[in-house]
Parts: C-alpha cells; sequence; structure tokens
C-alpha cells in the first residue's frame, strides 16, 4: 500500500487516521439485487446506500471545492453509490474531473464488481487510487441466499445463475485491478446465519488476488433479510479473527451514506455541502 493511502486515507489504514473523505453521489443506476438492499433518497437515514439527492460529474467538482472550504481535514474525494459504480458512466467521468481540477486529492471508488472485469482498463485510466469491491461470499451456493439477481448485458439472471456471472467477474476484475498496482479493499457484509462461516474462505482468495486490506460490514437488517439478526459483537470478533489468518481487517467502518462529508466518526457536513437544492434523479442506495 502506497505511503499517500497510509496516510491519508480513513478507510485503509488499521488505526484510525484523523483524515476526511467526502461522497459524491453521482451513480444512481445498480445492475444487482442484494437481498439487503433497500435504496431510498432520505434526509435521515444513516447508512450506505440512502442519499438526499444525486449529482451529476460537473456538479460533483462545485460541491467538491466547497466541501473542502468547510472541511479542509478531506482528503479523498470518493464514489460509492448510491447504486453501482459501474452501471453508469458517471462515476469514472468524474474521477477524470477531478483528477485535472484537485491533482492532490486520493480518488476512492466502491462497486459491487459485477462489470469490473470488463471495465478494468477504463477504471485503470480514470487514474483512481484505491478500489473497494464488496464481495459477500465466493460460493456461488452462499451468493444465492444474499443476491437475487443480476442483469448483465441485457439479461436478468436469478440466483445461483447470477451469482456465478457476479463471482466470477468480481474475482476476475480484482486481479486485474491489483496486478495495476491500484490498492484493494473489500467489503463483506457479514450475515451471521448466511455467510459468517464463510469469511475465511472469502479473506484467503482475497489474499490470493492481492487485496491489502478487508472490511467485514455487519449486516443492518432491512428489505428482505430484514428479519436477520445485526451480528452481535462476539461474531463479528470471530469473522475477523477468521479474516486475520490471511489480511489484515479494517476496524474503524462508519457504513458510510453514499453522500457522506467530513471525518469518519467525528464530523458530518453533509447538510451544509449538499444543502443547494440539486434536482434528485431517481432514488437508490449502496451497501
Ligand atoms: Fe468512501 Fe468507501 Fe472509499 Fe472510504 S467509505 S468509497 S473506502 S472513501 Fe470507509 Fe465509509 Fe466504511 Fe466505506 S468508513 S462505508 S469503508
Ligand atoms: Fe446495488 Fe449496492 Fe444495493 Fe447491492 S447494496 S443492490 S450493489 S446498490
Amino acid at each position: 500500500m502506497s505511503k499517500n493511502i497510509q496516510e491519508n486515507h480513513p478507510c485503509f489504514g488499521q488505526h484510525p487516521a484523523n483524515v476526511g473523505r467526502i461522497h459524491l453521489p453521482v451513480s444512481p443506476g445498480c445492475n444487482i439485487g442484494c437481498r439487503f438492499c433497500s435504496r431510498v433518497i432520505s434526509d435521515t437515514e444513516n447508512r450506505p446506500g440512502v442519499t438526499s439527492k444525486v449529482i451529476t460529474p460537473e456538479e460533483s467538482i462545485d460541491i467538491l471545492r466547497k466541501a473542502l472550504k468547510i472541511c479542509p481535514e478531506i482528503t479523498v474525494a470518493g464514489i460509492a453509490g448510491p447504486g453501482d459504480t459501474l452501471a453508469t458512466p458517471y462515476a469514472l467521468q468524474t474521477f477524470k474531473l477531478i483528477k485535472k481540477e484537485f491533482p492532490n486529492l486520493v480518488k476512492c471508488m466502491s462497486t459491487n464488481g459485477l462489470l469490473l472485469n470488463e471495465k478494468a482498463d477504463e477504471v485503470i485510466e480514470s487514474g483512481i487510487d484505491s478500489l473497494t469491491v464488496t464481495v459477500n461470499a465466493i460460493d456461488p451456493e452462499v451468493e444465492a441466499k444474499l443476491n437475487k439477481f443480476v442483469y448483465y448485458h441485457g439479461k436478468r439472471y436469478d440466483a445461483l445463475e447470477g451469482a456465478k456471472i457476479l463471482i466470477e467477474n468480481q474475482l476476475a476484475g480484482i486481479k486485474k485491478i491489483t496486478d495495476a498496482g491500484i490498492t484493494v479493499k473489500v467489503n463483506t457484509v457479514l450475515v451471521p446465519r448466511i455467510n459468517g462461516k464463510h469469511i475465511e474462505a472469502i479473506a484467503k482468495k482475497m489474499k490470493e488476488l492481492g487485496v491489502q486490506i478487508y472490511n467485514i460490514i455487519p449486516l443492518i437488517p432491512t428489505a428482505e433479510l430484514a428479519d436477520e439478526h445485526a451480528p452481535y459483537c462476539f461474531e463479528i470478533e470471530k469473522a475477523r479473527k477468521d479474516a486475520e489468518k490471511y489480511i489484515s481487517c479494517f476496524r474503524h467502518c462508519n457504513r458510510c451514506r453514499a453522500d457522506a462529508v467530513g471525518v469518519p466518526g467525528k464530523s458530518d457536513f453533509a447538510d451544509q455541502v449538499y444543502s443547494q437544492k440539486i434536482e434528485v434523479e431517481e432514488t437508490f442506495s449502496h451497501g
């Protein structure tokens, strides 16, 4: 991991870093159906996938300028939704603009990885410094319990069939990105009854693929998984211990909204930064 990422990224170190990030909610659409996802536009709910508005790549440059004035601790410009960053072209367009306007900011992208394999070259070209891929299983049988469909090249593939396509593309895509020297983190949403015993296998595989850090995110029970329990502390600890046989774990995740602004866990300037009325195009979310 580069020194720049270690020192200036709030989500890639093992210790809480006193640096901030802004999420630019430029990616409205998604192409898979996570069973725990409920994408909404909301000013009050505080979890991944929730955003109060969707903005354009051009608007995001003005937003960034404003955010840096209000919160100079911001070192990272991230895009984490509210849908998937590769389902529409806006995230990569935004990173290209940021590269020109704010060359010193770390550019961070988060994706479900369905299109990562085929778009790897474009992702690398966009100049991002760090990538997060959400991998909830590497076994299609497990994935199918967490994801109901993928929408791929104009066709819908349900359950097991979709899970196979998703996992294949995630693994091949991650390898291309790590081979290009970009720092990769993998997020897994922990649903103890479904993938609790599978964490070790995911961690081992990710290490083999060159992933540098692993983030186990406890489920927020919503949508189809509303009846699952939120993982207990001992379950989260057990999952991290299993994973750490192979790979370092990030332990300070804030389960941020897609329009979060500030130092995670310390300050939140989303209201001030996104206060100007920008037209809401669609309602979406990400995890
Ligand atoms: Fe944002 Fe994600 Fe980049 Fe961080 S968040 S795109 S890697 S800059 Fe960080 Fe927030 Fe957890 Fe994400 S605390 S939800 S891990
Ligand atoms: Fe798409 Fe993210 Fe929702 Fe999954 S959690 S369906 S990847 S927006």
